[in-house]
């Protein structure tokens, strides 16, 4: 049986279960406290991170890395354009929403508010919030900016950009983090995301002691 050793917060995890969902590929799903570092974990993954995928007999890490495989192996439905620009422009949003958005949004907000009390590691710092709330309003800005211009965040294709930005902002969504009146084109986007079967299992997670807001899975807000 295919394997997915993850979080439910974790952005990086739920980016591979969307490709993985999306592309019709079967694993069971195995919660991972990764910040225990428990030493099978480590063996399945030595960088100590999730996600962590278990396919035939195969150990995958690195989101990206994994997105990309599963796209050569199952490249039905695709997630990423034919051509090398269209392509470019892919791996270019994952990357933002991978290291620029996560740095300073999620793990400011999450981090603060979520994961200090999950692993113990006392109360948030009111000025991480602060500058993550800050910094959030900036990165609805240039989505907007990008939905103004193309259907989905890459282009006119829904691609791995999409389940990147979606992945990431679903888990500040999860705790009310984000401001969906901010920009309307936003919003369409993500009610358009969100309703795709793919993201049936992220709407259902939870994480004891955080209950997520009404609006979390409504499929129209
Ligand atoms: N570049 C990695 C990042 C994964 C990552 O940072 N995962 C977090 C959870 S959201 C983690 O496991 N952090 C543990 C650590 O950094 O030690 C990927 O895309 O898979």
């Amino acid at each position: 049986m295919n394997r997915l050793y993850h979080f439910p917060l974790s952005p990086f995890s739920r980016k591979v279960r969307l490709s993985l969902a999306e592309k019709r590929i079967e694993v069971e799903l195995v919660e991972e406290r990764y910040w225990e570092q428990d030493s099978d974990f480590l063996r399945r993954n030595p960088a100590g991170k999730v996600p962590v995928l278990r396919l035939g007999n195969k150990l995958l890490s690195e989101s990206a890395a994994i997105c990309e495989y599963l796209e050569e192996t199952h490249p039905n439905p695709p997630l990423m354009p034919r051509d090398a620009d269209s392509r470019f422009e892919v791996r270019r949003l994952v990357g933002w929403f991978d290291d620029k958005f996560y740095t300073e949004c999620t793990q400011k907000l999450l981090g603060e508010r979520v994961f200090r009390k999950v692993m113990g590691t006392g109360y948030p710092d009111s000025t991480n919030v602060k500058a993550g709330s800050r910094a959030m309003r900036l990165h609805l800005d240039y989505m907007t900016h990008l939905l103004e211009h193309r259907r989905w965040l890459a282009g006119n294709e829904m691609s791995l950009a999409d389940f990147a930005a979606a992945a990431q902002l679903s888990c500040l969504d999860y705790i009310s983090d984000v401001d969906w009146n901010r920009s309307e084109v936003l919003k369409d986007w993500y009610a358009k995301i969100k309703s795709r079967p793919a993201f049936r299992s992220l709407l259902a997670d939870q994480v004891p002691g955080f209950l997520p807001p009404s609006h979390y899975a409504n499929l129209d807000f």
